[in-house]
């Protein structure tokens, strides 16, 4: 379904209740995680992107700096902005600085907020922010920034990401029967916080243990038994922005992703209603 332009639905797991409803739709913070590893490069440019966002929201940016080795933690901060760091000693990889950036976040969060999670190489436009807090208002409790929607493009990325990325939407598609999702490996997403603090009393620790790329997957995989609505809005991926080659190794990231969907075959629902 399409309203004002933007894709709009509900998870088919979800039943006829939405996960959580709000009564009085408040205006909250957006508390913006960005998982960095050496990102020194990219950073100053993005935190000043997101101040632009803070001048007319209110705006909390918690850096996990993934122990970098290129002063990324030294470059993190920004005038008129918020910004919090939070060091790995060494590097955990991916998962455990999402994960570290969302339990930061928590436990900050008041229930009004909302949490974004974004990449730190500045390929991700903050000006979506507020189209994701609008979002959450109108009751999504998953926003995703989508490459596979109408508006939404990836053409400035390299051929075998582009392949990758549309091979694990078909695929995550057939398996897991979230059709509605397009984009299951985008790293930017909003999340509700009272979406996350069941998830995350529920699983704790657990809630991310994939270190690598396929954590963005694992974590909608985890949520959907919460039965959230999720809904997608365009992004234009600008690719051309980043500094340097890409991380991200195909061939170690396919295995991550067939090792998470058998997990999650293997792996019993939760017994209780989260
Ligand atoms: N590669 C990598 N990224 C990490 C790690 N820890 C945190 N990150 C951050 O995770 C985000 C996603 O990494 P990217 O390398 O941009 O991943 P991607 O966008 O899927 O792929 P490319 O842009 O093609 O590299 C970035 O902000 C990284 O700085 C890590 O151990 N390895
Ligand atoms: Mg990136």
């Amino acid at each position: 379904m399409t309203v004002d332009g933007r894709e709009v639905r509900t998870s088919p797991t979800a039943g006829p209740r939405p996960a959580t409803a709000v009564a009085t739709p408040v205006r909250g913070r957006a508390h913006v995680v960005l998982p960095a590893y050496n990102e020194a490069a990219s950073l100053p440019s993005l935190l000043h992107r997101i101040a632009e966002v803070a001048r007319t929201e209110q705006v909390t940016v918690w850096v996990v700096d993934d122990g970098s080795s290129d002063g990324t933690g030294d470059v993190a901060e920004a005038a008129g902005l918020d910004v919090r760091l939070v060091r790995h000693p060494v590097n955990l990889g991916l998962g455990q600085a999402v994960q570290t950036g969302l339990r930061a976040a928590l436990g900050d969060a008041d229930e009004d907020d909302f949490i974004v999670v974004m990449d730190a190489d500045d390929t991700h436009d903050p000006s979506l922010i507020t189209k994701l807090g609008n979002e959450i208002i109108a009751g999504s409790d998953v926003v995703i920034c989508s490459r596979f929607v109408d508006g939404g493009d990836d053409k400035t990325a390299p051929l075998f990401r582009r392949m990758l990325s549309r091979g694990a939407a078909v695929l995550f598609r057939r398996v897991l029967g979230l059709v509605d999702v397009h984009d299951f490996t985008s790293g930017f997403r909003a999340y509700r916080v009272s979406l996350l603090t069941r998830a995350s009393t529920h699983w704790g620790e657990r809630l991310v243990e994939e270190r690598g790329f396929a954590c963005m997957v694992e974590l909608l995989l985890k949520l959907r038994h919460c039965h959230p609505v999720i809904t997608e809005v365009p992004l234009e991926l600008r690719y051309d922005r980043k500094q340097g080659p890409s991380k991200l190794k195909l061939r170690r990231t396919i295995v991550q992703y067939v090792r998470l969907l058998a997990r999650d075959r293997l792996t019993p629902a939760p017994y209780r209603e989260l």
